[in-house]
């Protein structure tokens, strides 16, 4: 899949570098990329073709802003890879982390023992939590947070002795990592590709994207049902008695912004129960605030058994994953002996307290409060409004300050591009030009900025991404 290649193909900038930015740097932009270029492998890219073209170098970031080794300030559309949720350059979390490696660097939560930064967060994400969650484990990453969420599931069902359900069901086009686990849960064919090893006893059924998948007269709400239904049908062909867990992003994000509709959800939930299924909800990127709610599942109105969280937990600025238990599953691994799993890692002092400063932040400065009334709901309508009728919009999804917009060759008749991904492409080509950080999925535009943006920024993001989309329709030659 080469849409993530792409995404970091540079641009040249057309500002020169000021003179402040350049005395802060070590070196040159031409002497950044060529030592980048010989010593390091980016995730997810086409390393031959990304050496060619040079990367960007990006230097400093102050709100949601983002300056290059050039000088260039460019908007930040996607907060950092949908994490730096208080925005960049937080003092608060910088002086926890400061404060933390003076007091305690590191101690391990192993042996019977703990510290008091895992405690305090601990308590604090059950206090912010929905009411059944009580009960947290620390791992370093989203994927981490997957694997850790397979072990707890096989866990959970052998204390119920019920050592058949094994099978996980999970969606095509779903991401949840990219460890061996992670890939695996994940729907991407591109990564599965290069994976000859995968975990056993995972499936997937198809994801409930409208645009793009439904097909005749069905309303959102029907297809939405009918994909729901699809687990339903997968259980039934596996057995119910074989069957763990399902895992889902309440959104998609990865995968394109992808939102179901309203009747998705409640569904998926009423099979996992009628079936004794556990519910995994990854809110890897939809946790903390991103939908206005504190959490994704709460803006879709349903009760997982188990959340994966990361990114927003610390806005970035450490590596820190968890897994939240509902109480039902908590119960069964805390009164069954020894749960074999953990990392050096787990519930790391600094990661922990930078975690509690800013999940402090996010509570006491309102900023979760303010997507919800706030700049979400304008976010939302300054999109409708900016692209309502544009010649190749032909939808937009999202809620609070996440957004999904589908490039379409003929927007009424939900008719996509031929070369959807070219056209992604185009598109994000003249964002760069433009210093707009707008991912492109295939022929979806994304946006999810950091949540302390205010209006005039968001004025200003949705004044590029309309600067980039006409260029791009103008360039296919449609008016
Ligand atoms: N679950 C979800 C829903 C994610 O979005 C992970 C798990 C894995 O988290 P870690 O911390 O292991 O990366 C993610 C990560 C992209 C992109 O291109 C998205 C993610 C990571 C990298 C790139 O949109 N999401």
């Amino acid at each position: 899949m080469s849409y993530r290649t792409e995404e970091v193909a540079y641009v040249q900038p057309a500002q020169p570098a000021g003179a402040a930015q350049a005395a802060q740097q070590q070196r040159s932009t031409a002497e950044y990329r060529a030592l980048d270029a010989a010593h390091h492998i980016h995730p997810f890219s086409d390393m031959g073709s990304l050496n060619r073209s040079g990367s960007r170098v990006i230097v400093k970031a102050q709100g949601v802003y983002l300056w290059d080794s050039d000088g260039n300030k460019i908007i930040d559309g996607m907060a950092g890879l949908w994490c730096v949720n208080v925005g960049y350059g937080r003092k608060e979390l910088a002086d926890a982390a400061y404060r933390q490696m003076q007091e305690l660097p590191f101690y391990n939560t192993f042996f019977k023992t703990t510290h008091p930064p895992v405690i305090e967060l601990s308590a604090l994400l059950a206090e912010l939590a929905p009411e059944p969650f009580n009960h947290f484990f620390y791992c370093n990453s989203g994927s981490e947070g997957n694997d850790t969420v397979l072990r707890i599931v096989h866990q959970y069902w052998a204390t119920q002795g019920k050592h058949s359900k094994k099978f996980v069901i999970s969606r095509k086009n779903g991401y949840h990592g990219s460890t061996i686990a992670g890939g695996t849960l994940g729907g991407m064919g591109y990564m599965h590709e290069q994976m000859p090893s995968k975990v056993e006893n995972i499936v997937h059924i198809d994801q409930p994207y409208f645009f793009g998948e439904a097909e005749g007269n069905l309303t959102p709400e029907e297809f939405a049902l009918a994909r729901a239904q699809q687990l339903e049908a997968k259980i039934l062909e596996i057995g119910a008695d074989n069957v763990a867990a399902f895992i889902g992003e309440p959104f998609q994000g990865a995968g394109g912004v992808i939102f179901p509709a309203s009747t998705y959800w409640p569904e998926i939930q009423r099979i996992c129960r009628k079936y004794d299924i556990l519910l995994v909800a990854d809110e890897v990127i939809g946790g903390f605030g991103r939908t206005g709610e504190w959490f994704a599942h709460q803006h879709f109105g349903f009760e997982p058994d188990l959340i994966t969280l990361a990114k927003g937990l610390t806005s970035g600025y450490v590596p820190m994953g968890a897994v939240g238990l509902h109480d039902r599953v908590a119960k069964a691994i805390i009164e069954n002996g020894d749960f074999n799993h953990g990392l050096t890692y787990s519930g790391h002092p600094v990661a922990a307290a930078v975690a509690v400063a800013n999940l402090k932040l996010l509570r006491d400065d309102k900023i979760v409060e303010r997507v919800k009334t706030d700049t979400g709901p304008y976010f939302q309508k300054k999109l409708r409004d900016t692209f309502a009728n544009h010649p190749i919009i032909g939808e937009i999804s999202g809620a609070g300050l996440v957004a999904g917009l589908q490039l379409a060759e003929d927007p009424k008749a939900r008719k996509r591009f031929a070369n959807g991904g070219e056209v992604g492409t185009i598109c994000r080509d003249f964002c760069f030009n433009g210093n707009l950080i707008m991912r492109a999925t295939g022929d979806r535009m994304l946006l999810s900025p950091p949540l302390v943006i205010n209006k005039l920024e968001i004025d200003e993001i949705v004044a590029k991404a309309k600067y980039a989309i006409d260029a791009t329709a103008q360039q296919l030659g449609i008016s």
